[in-house]
């Protein structure tokens, strides 16, 4: 569908027919599923949400990262339609398709490193991290996993034993999984070792975390390491440079995985394919979902061949898993992400969110922190800068006057005060400005009625 792309509100927001289908969902849905703006989309193009009361939106969340390409994009919607026309289903483990052994070859070339490698798809994100670390526990015959504060890996059993935020995550769903390890992780704005610089935060962050793993995890039991490049729903923290590499070394040096959980910062978000490129790692193992399949639900775990292949046959799979109609997708996907320079495209828009985001923090002291890399960029509010004491409840209603004005933006954060941009990559420079504009016009009324410190 061709929907311009601009901002336009015909009613408010949410409009009387987005009203009617939440007064429907709230007796048909549990609330626990939960949701950001009170508004029910109709159809989308790009970078713009046309919803049920005829509202055109600022896409700035991607359907939570998603929608790197933008939303219904052309070349998707046409593989989705060929292969959909074709065949909707094989199951890898009946007969096969050629779309999963595709796109299988794409990722083994597309991931950091210079050996072979071996792909397995799945459905989401959750079941990509179940899966890469059931192979790393097998292939290294070790059964401690590694994870960190703010992590977030997913909602299953296992996924969410790893995910660090108990509420709303962990609260109340009583864990089984055992061996999971949380060590801190080397945030700059907030060091939680204290360290007052970037460099003496990532020191000794990793000096700690190593520590931590040779004394009372013990590295002869440790299968992998799984961390997020750059944590997500955790607030978008960037790790304190060399915090990393200096986790990786020590890996190397005990054979221990390192999985780079790139659901959230793959496929370009941060103007490489991969997070993990930033910091110069070779990950043995890459959990990727999200933005693979452009709004298709797919997940992958793509790693060294010698670990890939340690599992016997038939240790590995599921029904859906590597599903053609969506396996179509992600090959156009990743076919746009090149033809259309949207590496390029994400540091472009990275560098003009971060710029206006810098100049919104000059001006309101409320915004504490301006963070990301690429296109994935957020601020954190902070009811005082010097104390940093978390601004949970001006960071809500952020949110909620930037939807009001027809811009969609994520909250974010351990501590829910981190708000987050994650645009289409191929969102227009204009729509980005304007959708910058009602974020700073919006803190301006948040800041207003911020507390004032006496
Ligand atoms: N790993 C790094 O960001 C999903 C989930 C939304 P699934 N993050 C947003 C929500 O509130 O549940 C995520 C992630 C990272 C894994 C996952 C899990 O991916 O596809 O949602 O299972």
């Amino acid at each position: 569908m061709d929907i311009a792309q601009e901002r336009r509100l015909v009613t408010e927001v949410p409009g009387p027919k987005s009203r009617e289908l939440l007064e429907r969902r709230i007796v048909s849905v549990p609330r626990g599923v939960f949701y950001t703006a009170p508004v029910f989309v109709e159809a989308a193009s790009g970078a713009v949400l046309r919803d049920v009361d005829g509202n055109s939106l600022i896409d700035l969340g991607s359907g939570l990262a998603v929608l790197n390409v933008g939303n219904a994009h052309p070349a998707v919607v046409e593989a989705v339609r060929d292969q959909a026309g074709r065949l909707t289903h094989t199951c890898m483990h009946v007969t096969m398709n050629e779309p999963y052994l595709a796109l299988a070859e794409r990722l083994n070339s597309l991931v950091p490193g210079e050996g072979a490698r071996r792909t397995m798809l799945v459905n989401s994100g959750a079941e990509a991290v179940e899966n890469a670390v059931k192979i790393a526990r097998y292939f290294t015959k070790r059964s401690a996993v590694v994870v960190f504060d703010h992590a977030f890996h997913g909602r299953t059993q296992l996924a969410m034993t790893m995910t660090a935020k108990v509420m709303p995550y962990r609260y109340g769903f009583p864990s089984t999984a055992p061996d999971i390890h949380r060590l801190p992780f080397a945030y700059p704005y907030r060091c939680p070792m204290g360290g007052t610089s970037p460099e003496a935060c990532a020191e000794s962050c990793a000096a700690y975390a190593i520590e931590e793993m040779d004394k009372h995890i013990g590295p002869e039991t440790i299968a992998c390491v799984v961390v997020e490049p750059i944590m997500g729903e955790g607030g978008f923290v960037v790790p304190a440079p060399g915090f990393l590499p200096r986790i990786a070394d020590y890996c190397a040096r005990k054979n221990i995985l390192f999985v780079a959980d790139e659901v959230q910062t793959g496929i370009g978000r941060t103007g490489r394919w991969f997070g993990i490129e930033h910091e110069g790692i070779v990950p043995d193992l890459v959990v990727m979902a999200k933005s693979l399949a452009g709004g298709l639900p797919l997940g992958a775990v793509t790693g060294r061949e010698d670990v890939m292949e340690s599992v016997h046959p038939g240790g590995l799979g599921g029904t859906f898993g590597g599903n053609p109609v969506a396996c179509a997708a992600a090959l156009a996907v990743l076919e746009i992400v090149e033809r259309e320079g949207l590496l390029e495209r994400a540091r472009r828009i990275g560098d003009i969110a971060r710029s206006r985001l810098q100049e919104m923090a000059a001006r309101f002291p409320i915004v504490g922190d301006v963070r990301g890399r690429g296109a994935m960029v957020a601020i954190e509010l902070v009811e005082d800068p010097d104390t940093k004491a978390p601004a949970k409840e001006a960071a809500g209603r952020l949110i909620e006057e930037c939807y009001r004005q027809g811009v969609i933006v994520l909250k974010a954060g351990t501590h829910d005060n981190v708000v987050r941009l994650l645009p289409p990559l191929s969102i227009d420079e204009g729509l980005i400005r304007e959708g910058l504009d009602v974020l700073e016009k919006a803190l301006a009324t948040v800041e207003e009625r911020a507390p004032v410190s006496p």
